[in-house]
């Protein structure tokens, strides 16, 4: 099995070993402010490590939409390139856990939709998508069967 590498940010790792290591009880929102969070284990596309990432919680249906914003940070996200690299993903939402498989949005309307749906869950992402010149990456994650 594939080494657990955690995050050098000391935030989002704290954040995911009081999630993780609750089962899903506790740390499951973006500090305190009370708005969940999942978590996306990923595989790094060099290391093929291990890698947890906590996202707002944004759902469509049955389907989880995962934001690329880094609060509006000129780069991508590094998972972003672990996504594309490795779709199949697994994703916790408190104590549920599922195999799901990730594909970036790039139809226009459908991410016009899923973008609006997301700024309504988490109102942060417009004002990050303001702060930069990329246009921050959007992924449908659907459950894998
Ligand atoms: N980030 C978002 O983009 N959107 C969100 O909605 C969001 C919500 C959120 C909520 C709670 C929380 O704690 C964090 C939240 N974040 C959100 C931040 C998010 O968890 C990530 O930390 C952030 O998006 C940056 O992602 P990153 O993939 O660039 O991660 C960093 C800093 C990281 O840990 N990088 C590793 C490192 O060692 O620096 C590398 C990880 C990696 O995958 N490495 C690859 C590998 O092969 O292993 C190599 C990658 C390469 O190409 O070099």
């Amino acid at each position: 099995m594939a080494e657990y590498i955690p995050s050098t940010r000391d935030w989002v790792r704290e954040q995911v070993e009081l999630y993780e290591g609750s089962g899903g009880k506790e740390g499951t929102t973006l500090r305190d402010t009370g708005m969940p969070v999942i978590i996306v284990t990923n595989k790094g596309n060099k290391t093929g490590a291990i890698r947890k990432t906590p996202l707002m919680r944004v759902v469509d249906g049955d389907n989880y939409i995962l934001v690329g914003s880094q609060g509006g940070a000129p780069k991508h996200p590094v998972w972003y390139y672990n996504l594309k690299a490795d779709p199949n993903v697994e994703i916790r939402d408190e104590t549920k856990v599922q195999s799901m498989w990730v594909r970036e949005v790039t139809d226009q309307a459908e991410r016009d939709r899923l973008w609006a749906i997301a700024v309504a869950a988490f109102p942060n992402y417009d004002e990050y998508q303001g702060r930069t010149d990329r246009v921050i990456p959007v992924f449908l994650a659907e459950p894998a069967n």
